[in-house]
Protein backbone atom coordinates (compact mmCIF):
# COMPACT_ATOMS: atom_id res chain seq x y z
CA UNK A 1 0.00 0.00 0.00
CA UNK A 2 1.32 3.21 -0.94
CA UNK A 3 -0.03 7.19 0.60
CA UNK A 4 -1.01 8.45 -2.87
CA UNK A 5 -2.27 11.96 -1.45
CA UNK A 6 -3.17 13.95 1.68
CA UNK A 7 -5.57 17.31 1.50
CA UNK A 8 -5.61 19.51 4.07
CA UNK A 9 -9.23 20.97 5.21
CA UNK A 10 -9.74 24.30 7.42
CA UNK A 11 -13.41 24.55 8.99
CA UNK A 12 -15.35 26.79 11.56
CA UNK A 13 -18.33 24.73 12.44
CA UNK A 14 -18.61 27.21 15.94
CA UNK A 15 -14.87 26.75 16.10
CA UNK A 16 -11.90 26.80 13.95
CA UNK A 17 -10.52 23.03 13.20
CA UNK A 18 -7.67 21.27 10.67
CA UNK A 19 -7.82 18.27 9.26
CA UNK A 20 -5.80 16.19 7.28
CA UNK A 21 -6.82 13.67 5.12
CA UNK A 22 -3.83 10.70 3.98
CA UNK A 23 -5.39 8.81 0.32
CA UNK A 24 -3.82 5.81 -0.24
CA UNK A 25 -3.63 4.13 -3.44
CA UNK A 26 -5.90 1.32 -2.58
CA UNK A 27 -8.98 3.34 -2.02
CA UNK A 28 -8.49 3.14 1.91
CA UNK A 29 -8.32 7.01 3.81
CA UNK A 30 -7.17 8.13 7.27
CA UNK A 31 -8.41 11.28 9.67
CA UNK A 32 -5.71 13.36 11.13
CA UNK A 33 -6.36 16.59 13.58
CA UNK A 34 -4.15 19.29 13.04
CA UNK A 35 -5.62 21.90 14.87
CA UNK A 36 -3.87 24.73 16.92
CA UNK A 37 -5.96 26.70 18.71
CA UNK A 38 -5.45 30.40 17.72
CA UNK A 39 -2.50 29.85 14.99
CA UNK A 40 -4.23 27.17 12.78
CA UNK A 41 -2.92 28.17 9.30
CA UNK A 42 0.52 28.15 10.44
CA UNK A 43 0.08 24.69 10.57
CA UNK A 44 -1.93 24.36 7.23
CA UNK A 45 1.07 25.79 5.71
CA UNK A 46 4.06 23.67 7.24
CA UNK A 47 1.31 20.62 6.13
CA UNK A 48 0.93 21.72 2.18
CA UNK A 49 4.23 23.19 2.13
CA UNK A 50 6.87 20.75 4.07
CA UNK A 51 5.21 17.98 4.90
CA UNK A 52 2.84 16.27 2.49
CA UNK A 53 5.19 16.31 -0.55
CA UNK A 54 7.73 14.13 1.82
CA UNK A 55 4.98 11.32 2.55
CA UNK A 56 3.30 10.72 -1.20
CA UNK A 57 4.73 7.26 -2.27
CA UNK A 58 5.46 5.93 1.27
CA UNK A 59 3.77 2.98 2.94
CA UNK A 60 1.22 3.85 5.33
CA UNK A 61 2.07 0.78 7.33
CA UNK A 62 5.45 2.33 8.73
CA UNK A 63 4.33 5.09 10.91
CA UNK A 64 7.20 4.42 12.84
CA UNK A 65 9.70 5.47 10.11
CA UNK A 66 7.49 8.08 8.59
CA UNK A 67 7.58 9.54 12.19
CA UNK A 68 11.18 9.48 12.48
CA UNK A 69 11.48 10.76 9.15
CA UNK A 70 9.77 14.07 9.74
CA UNK A 71 11.17 14.96 13.16
CA UNK A 72 14.51 13.96 12.72
CA UNK A 73 14.06 15.15 8.94
CA UNK A 74 13.40 18.16 10.34
CA UNK A 75 16.70 19.25 11.71
CA UNK A 76 15.23 22.07 13.91
CA UNK A 77 13.22 19.12 15.91
CA UNK A 78 9.58 19.93 17.83
CA UNK A 79 7.61 22.87 18.43
CA UNK A 80 3.93 23.34 18.73
CA UNK A 81 3.52 23.77 14.81
CA UNK A 82 5.64 20.76 13.73
CA UNK A 83 4.39 18.35 16.76
CA UNK A 84 1.31 18.98 15.44
CA UNK A 85 1.73 18.29 12.00
CA UNK A 86 3.52 15.03 12.45
CA UNK A 87 0.42 13.71 15.38
CA UNK A 88 -1.62 14.70 12.14
CA UNK A 89 0.15 12.55 10.07
CA UNK A 90 0.75 9.61 12.82
CA UNK A 91 -3.40 9.56 13.48
CA UNK A 92 -4.08 9.66 9.85
CA UNK A 93 -1.61 6.66 9.16
CA UNK A 94 -2.56 4.77 12.36
CA UNK A 95 -6.45 4.84 10.95
CA UNK A 96 -5.78 3.62 7.71
CA UNK A 97 -3.74 0.71 9.42
CA UNK A 98 -6.94 -0.29 11.45
CA UNK A 99 -9.13 0.16 8.17
CA UNK A 100 -7.13 -1.50 6.09
CA UNK A 101 -6.69 -4.52 8.46
CA UNK A 102 -10.81 -4.06 9.67
CA UNK A 103 -9.76 -3.86 13.06
CA UNK A 104 -10.74 -0.52 15.61
CA UNK A 105 -7.35 0.98 17.01
CA UNK A 106 -7.39 -0.43 19.76
CA UNK A 107 -6.78 -3.94 19.01
CA UNK A 108 -3.68 -2.98 17.06
CA UNK A 109 -2.02 -1.10 20.68
CA UNK A 110 -2.34 -4.14 22.83
CA UNK A 111 -6.28 -4.54 22.61
CA UNK A 112 -9.00 -3.47 25.84
CA UNK A 113 -7.36 -3.36 29.21
CA UNK A 114 -10.33 -1.66 30.91
CA UNK A 115 -14.42 -1.91 29.75
CA UNK A 116 -14.43 2.01 29.80
CA UNK A 117 -12.48 5.30 29.74
CA UNK A 118 -13.43 7.54 32.92
CA UNK A 119 -13.99 11.25 31.70
CA UNK A 120 -14.50 14.35 33.89
CA UNK A 121 -16.85 17.10 32.48
CA UNK A 122 -15.98 21.08 33.26
CA UNK A 123 -18.76 22.61 35.70
CA UNK A 124 -18.08 26.06 35.80
CA UNK A 125 -20.28 29.26 37.31
CA UNK A 126 -19.97 33.15 37.73
CA UNK A 127 -19.56 32.47 41.66
CA UNK A 128 -19.98 30.01 44.49
CA UNK A 129 -23.41 29.14 44.14
CA UNK A 130 -23.30 28.88 40.17
CA UNK A 131 -20.35 26.39 40.43
CA UNK A 132 -22.21 24.36 43.02
CA UNK A 133 -24.95 23.93 40.89
CA UNK A 134 -23.19 23.43 37.48
CA UNK A 135 -21.04 20.38 39.57
CA UNK A 136 -24.61 18.64 40.35
CA UNK A 137 -25.48 18.98 36.98
CA UNK A 138 -22.48 16.70 35.82
CA UNK A 139 -23.51 14.83 38.84
CA UNK A 140 -26.71 13.93 37.38
CA UNK A 141 -25.76 13.62 33.83
CA UNK A 142 -23.62 10.67 35.70
CA UNK A 143 -20.35 11.62 35.31
CA UNK A 144 -18.41 10.16 37.98
CA UNK A 145 -15.32 12.89 37.75
CA UNK A 146 -16.16 16.36 37.38
CA UNK A 147 -13.57 19.64 37.43
CA UNK A 148 -14.82 22.79 39.12
CA UNK A 149 -13.95 26.60 37.78
CA UNK A 150 -15.03 29.35 39.70
CA UNK A 151 -15.17 33.22 39.07
CA UNK A 152 -13.01 34.77 41.76
CA UNK A 153 -14.75 37.72 43.72
CA UNK A 154 -12.99 41.08 43.23
CA UNK A 155 -11.73 40.23 39.50
CA UNK A 156 -13.90 40.74 36.46
CA UNK A 157 -13.64 37.53 34.77
CA UNK A 158 -11.11 34.11 34.64
CA UNK A 159 -10.31 31.43 32.88
CA UNK A 160 -12.93 28.20 32.54
CA UNK A 161 -15.61 30.19 33.33
CA UNK A 162 -18.35 30.14 30.75
CA UNK A 163 -21.61 31.92 29.32
CA UNK A 164 -22.56 28.56 27.18
CA UNK A 165 -21.98 26.09 30.04
CA UNK A 166 -21.67 23.03 28.27
CA UNK A 167 -19.87 24.50 25.26
CA UNK A 168 -16.86 26.08 26.59
CA UNK A 169 -14.62 28.08 23.62
CA UNK A 170 -12.49 30.36 25.16
CA UNK A 171 -10.96 31.17 22.07
CA UNK A 172 -12.38 34.18 20.58
CA UNK A 173 -13.18 35.94 17.62
CA UNK A 174 -11.31 39.61 17.51
CA UNK A 175 -7.89 40.38 19.47
CA UNK A 176 -7.36 38.44 22.07
CA UNK A 177 -9.81 39.32 25.37
CA UNK A 178 -8.02 40.34 28.62
CA UNK A 179 -8.30 39.07 31.61
CA UNK A 180 -6.87 40.36 35.24
CA UNK A 181 -5.33 38.44 37.29
CA UNK A 182 -4.44 38.40 41.44
CA UNK A 183 -3.00 34.75 42.84
CA UNK A 184 -3.93 36.49 46.35
CA UNK A 185 -7.67 36.58 45.85
CA UNK A 186 -7.52 33.28 44.09
CA UNK A 187 -5.76 31.61 46.71
CA UNK A 188 -7.94 33.02 49.56
CA UNK A 189 -10.77 31.70 47.87
CA UNK A 190 -10.19 27.99 45.78
CA UNK A 191 -10.22 25.93 49.32
CA UNK A 192 -14.14 27.41 50.51
CA UNK A 193 -14.82 26.58 46.98
CA UNK A 194 -13.90 22.72 47.29
CA UNK A 195 -15.15 23.08 50.98
CA UNK A 196 -18.21 23.69 50.02
CA UNK A 197 -18.11 21.39 47.02
CA UNK A 198 -17.52 18.46 49.54
CA UNK A 199 -20.23 19.31 51.98
CA UNK A 200 -22.93 19.15 48.90
CA UNK A 201 -21.66 16.25 47.46
CA UNK A 202 -19.80 14.05 49.61
CA UNK A 203 -16.82 12.26 48.99
CA UNK A 204 -18.25 9.61 46.09
CA UNK A 205 -17.49 12.30 43.30
CA UNK A 206 -13.82 12.75 41.97
CA UNK A 207 -12.82 16.64 41.79
CA UNK A 208 -10.74 18.45 39.90
CA UNK A 209 -9.26 21.89 39.54
CA UNK A 210 -7.31 23.59 37.04
CA UNK A 211 -5.09 26.88 37.43
CA UNK A 212 -4.11 27.43 34.22
CA UNK A 213 -0.15 28.20 34.49
CA UNK A 214 -0.98 30.82 37.32
CA UNK A 215 1.22 30.04 40.44
CA UNK A 216 4.78 29.83 41.39
CA UNK A 217 6.05 26.73 43.07
CA UNK A 218 5.38 28.06 46.41
CA UNK A 219 2.16 29.37 46.17
CA UNK A 220 1.11 26.32 44.11
CA UNK A 221 2.60 24.29 47.61
CA UNK A 222 0.27 26.41 49.71
CA UNK A 223 -2.68 25.56 47.51
CA UNK A 224 -2.19 22.03 47.78
CA UNK A 225 -1.82 21.73 51.18
CA UNK A 226 -5.22 23.78 51.70
CA UNK A 227 -7.43 21.49 49.27
CA UNK A 228 -5.40 18.52 51.25
CA UNK A 229 -8.74 17.83 53.42
CA UNK A 230 -11.03 18.16 50.45
CA UNK A 231 -9.00 15.04 48.44
CA UNK A 232 -9.28 16.14 44.84
CA UNK A 233 -8.06 13.76 42.40
CA UNK A 234 -5.86 16.56 40.58
CA UNK A 235 -5.16 19.91 40.62
CA UNK A 236 -3.49 20.27 37.21
CA UNK A 237 -0.67 23.12 35.92
CA UNK A 238 -0.40 24.81 38.82
CA UNK A 239 2.78 26.56 37.18
CA UNK A 240 4.42 25.82 33.97
CA UNK A 241 6.66 23.16 34.35
CA UNK A 242 9.91 25.28 33.11
CA UNK A 243 12.28 24.76 34.69
CA UNK A 244 10.64 20.80 35.20
CA UNK A 245 12.29 20.77 38.80
CA UNK A 246 10.26 23.12 40.55
CA UNK A 247 7.48 20.92 40.78
CA UNK A 248 9.88 19.60 43.50
CA UNK A 249 8.77 22.14 45.94
CA UNK A 250 5.40 21.43 45.59
CA UNK A 251 5.62 17.86 45.71
CA UNK A 252 8.05 18.38 48.69
CA UNK A 253 4.81 19.85 50.40
CA UNK A 254 1.52 18.56 49.67
CA UNK A 255 0.03 14.92 49.09
CA UNK A 256 -2.22 16.43 46.62
CA UNK A 257 -2.14 14.85 43.09
CA UNK A 258 -0.44 16.93 40.51
CA UNK A 259 -1.22 17.01 36.83
CA UNK A 260 0.51 19.02 34.33
CA UNK A 261 1.74 18.14 30.44
CA UNK A 262 -1.08 19.77 27.53
CA UNK A 263 1.62 22.41 26.00
CA UNK A 264 4.07 19.97 26.09
CA UNK A 265 5.26 18.53 22.72
CA UNK A 266 8.44 16.09 23.07
CA UNK A 267 8.48 13.31 25.56
CA UNK A 268 11.69 15.13 26.73
CA UNK A 269 9.25 18.14 28.40
CA UNK A 270 8.19 14.82 30.21
CA UNK A 271 11.45 13.51 31.41
CA UNK A 272 12.59 15.00 34.50
CA UNK A 273 8.80 14.97 36.12
CA UNK A 274 8.47 11.39 35.31
CA UNK A 275 11.82 9.54 36.34
CA UNK A 276 11.88 11.86 39.34
CA UNK A 277 8.13 10.82 40.23
CA UNK A 278 7.69 14.66 40.42
CA UNK A 279 3.83 14.35 39.21
CA UNK A 280 1.38 11.94 38.95
CA UNK A 281 -0.83 12.70 35.53
CA UNK A 282 0.54 13.54 32.71
CA UNK A 283 -1.54 15.81 30.42
CA UNK A 284 -0.19 15.54 27.20
CA UNK A 285 -2.76 14.09 24.61
CA UNK A 286 -2.16 12.47 20.53
CA UNK A 287 -2.45 15.19 18.94
CA UNK A 288 0.06 17.78 20.20
CA UNK A 289 2.23 14.70 21.86
CA UNK A 290 3.27 13.58 18.40
CA UNK A 291 0.53 11.02 17.55
CA UNK A 292 -0.02 7.47 19.20
CA UNK A 293 3.66 7.28 17.45
CA UNK A 294 5.11 9.67 20.55
CA UNK A 295 2.43 8.99 23.43
CA UNK A 296 2.82 5.45 23.46
CA UNK A 297 6.76 5.25 24.43
CA UNK A 298 5.29 8.54 27.16
CA UNK A 299 2.92 6.08 28.34
CA UNK A 300 5.58 3.22 28.92
CA UNK A 301 8.03 5.72 30.64
CA UNK A 302 5.28 6.98 32.72
CA UNK A 303 4.05 3.39 33.72
CA UNK A 304 7.47 2.78 34.89
CA UNK A 305 7.57 5.76 37.62
CA UNK A 306 4.12 5.12 38.80
CA UNK A 307 2.74 8.06 36.68
CA UNK A 308 -0.53 7.88 35.44
CA UNK A 309 -2.33 9.55 31.82
CA UNK A 310 -4.82 12.14 31.91
CA UNK A 311 -4.97 13.61 28.02
CA UNK A 312 -6.13 16.75 27.31
CA UNK A 313 -9.87 16.57 25.90
CA UNK A 314 -10.78 20.64 25.33
CA UNK A 315 -12.62 21.42 22.47
CA UNK A 316 -9.63 22.52 20.44
CA UNK A 317 -9.34 19.16 19.95
CA UNK A 318 -11.11 17.55 17.45
CA UNK A 319 -13.31 14.86 17.55
CA UNK A 320 -10.39 12.82 15.60
CA UNK A 321 -8.18 13.55 18.09
CA UNK A 322 -10.38 12.72 20.91
CA UNK A 323 -11.21 9.22 19.30
CA UNK A 324 -7.68 9.23 19.00
CA UNK A 325 -7.19 8.98 22.56
CA UNK A 326 -9.80 7.35 23.93
CA UNK A 327 -8.41 4.15 21.80
CA UNK A 328 -5.04 5.10 23.28
CA UNK A 329 -6.87 5.17 27.21
CA UNK A 330 -8.39 1.78 26.57
CA UNK A 331 -5.48 0.22 25.97
CA UNK A 332 -2.51 1.31 28.13
CA UNK A 333 -2.27 0.26 31.69
CA UNK A 334 -1.40 3.19 33.18
CA UNK A 335 -4.21 5.13 32.25
CA UNK A 336 -5.52 7.75 34.42
CA UNK A 337 -8.62 9.75 33.52
CA UNK A 338 -9.87 11.50 29.88
CA UNK A 339 -10.80 14.96 30.25
CA UNK A 340 -14.23 15.10 27.94
CA UNK A 341 -16.01 18.92 27.20
CA UNK A 342 -18.37 18.15 24.53
CA UNK A 343 -18.35 19.63 20.96
CA UNK A 344 -21.21 21.08 19.70
CA UNK A 345 -23.76 19.41 17.27
CA UNK A 346 -22.69 21.74 14.50
CA UNK A 347 -19.22 20.13 14.68
CA UNK A 348 -20.31 16.18 15.69
CA UNK A 349 -22.08 16.81 12.84
CA UNK A 350 -19.08 17.70 10.38
CA UNK A 351 -17.00 15.08 12.17
CA UNK A 352 -19.18 12.05 12.34
CA UNK A 353 -17.20 9.13 15.12
CA UNK A 354 -18.74 6.31 16.83
CA UNK A 355 -17.41 6.89 20.53
CA UNK A 356 -20.01 7.39 23.08
CA UNK A 357 -20.45 8.47 26.46
CA UNK A 358 -22.27 6.27 29.27
CA UNK A 359 -22.42 6.67 32.80
CA UNK A 360 -19.41 8.66 33.44
CA UNK A 361 -17.12 6.41 30.95
CA UNK A 362 -16.71 6.98 27.56
CA UNK A 363 -16.33 4.25 24.79
CA UNK A 364 -14.27 4.29 21.20
CA UNK A 365 -16.58 2.67 19.46
CA UNK A 366 -15.71 -1.09 16.95
CA UNK A 367 -15.57 1.05 13.71
CA UNK A 368 -12.14 -0.10 11.87
CA UNK A 369 -9.30 2.92 12.96
CA UNK A 370 -10.23 5.61 14.92
CA UNK A 371 -14.04 6.00 13.98
CA UNK A 372 -14.23 9.29 12.80
CA UNK A 373 -14.85 10.64 9.80
CA UNK A 374 -15.22 13.92 7.95
CA UNK A 375 -18.25 15.31 5.71
CA UNK A 376 -16.26 17.26 3.49
CA UNK A 377 -19.00 19.11 2.05
CA UNK A 378 -20.66 20.11 5.43
CA UNK A 379 -17.24 21.63 6.37
CA UNK A 380 -17.17 23.97 3.37
CA UNK A 381 -20.21 25.78 4.88
CA UNK A 382 -18.62 26.87 8.12
CA UNK A 383 -15.05 29.27 6.17
CA UNK A 384 -12.56 29.78 8.98
CA UNK A 385 -12.30 32.70 10.96
CA UNK A 386 -9.49 34.00 12.86
CA UNK A 387 -9.94 33.69 16.85
CA UNK A 388 -7.11 34.03 19.33
CA UNK A 389 -7.26 32.78 23.19
CA UNK A 390 -7.47 35.39 25.79
CA UNK A 391 -4.18 36.88 27.66
CA UNK A 392 -4.49 37.67 31.00
CA UNK A 393 -2.48 40.35 33.61
CA UNK A 394 -2.03 40.74 37.04
CA UNK A 395 -4.02 43.65 38.51
CA UNK A 396 -1.39 46.39 38.00
CA UNK A 397 -0.62 45.41 34.26
CA UNK A 398 2.51 43.17 34.21
CA UNK A 399 1.87 40.43 31.54
CA UNK A 400 0.87 36.97 32.98
CA UNK A 401 0.19 33.58 31.54
CA UNK A 402 -3.48 33.31 30.86
O1 LIG B 1 -7.52 26.24 27.97
O2 LIG B 1 -7.40 23.78 25.40
O3 LIG B 1 -7.69 21.58 30.64
N1 LIG B 1 -8.08 22.19 29.70
C1 LIG B 1 -7.61 23.40 29.34
C2 LIG B 1 -8.18 23.93 28.06
C3 LIG B 1 -7.29 24.99 27.41
C4 LIG B 1 -7.61 25.03 25.94
C5 LIG B 1 -6.75 26.06 25.20
O4 LIG B 1 -7.03 26.01 23.85
O5 LIG B 1 -6.80 23.97 30.02
O6 LIG B 1 -9.47 24.44 28.29
CO1 LIG C 1 -5.89 22.60 31.36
Amino acid sequence: MKIKDAKVYVTCPDRNFVTLKVFTDEGVYGIGDATLNGRELSVVTYLEEYVIPLIIGKDPFQSEDIWQYLYRGEYWRGGAVTMTAIAAVDMALWDIKGKALNVPLYNLLGGKSRFGVMVYGHANGKDMEEAIDEVGKYVDMGYLAVRAQCGIPGLPSTYGVAKEKLFYEPAQKGLPQENIWSSEKYLNFIPILFQKLRDTYGEDVHLLHDVHHRLTPTEAARLGKNLEPYHLFWIEDVVTAEPQEGFRIIREHTTTPLAVGEVFHDIWDTQVLITQQLIDYLRMTVLRGGGLTQMRKVAALAELFHVRTGCHGATDLSPVTMASALHFDISINNFGIQEFMRHTEKTYEVFPHSYSFKDGYMYPGDAPGHGVDFNEDLAKKYPYERAYLPINRKLDGTMWNW
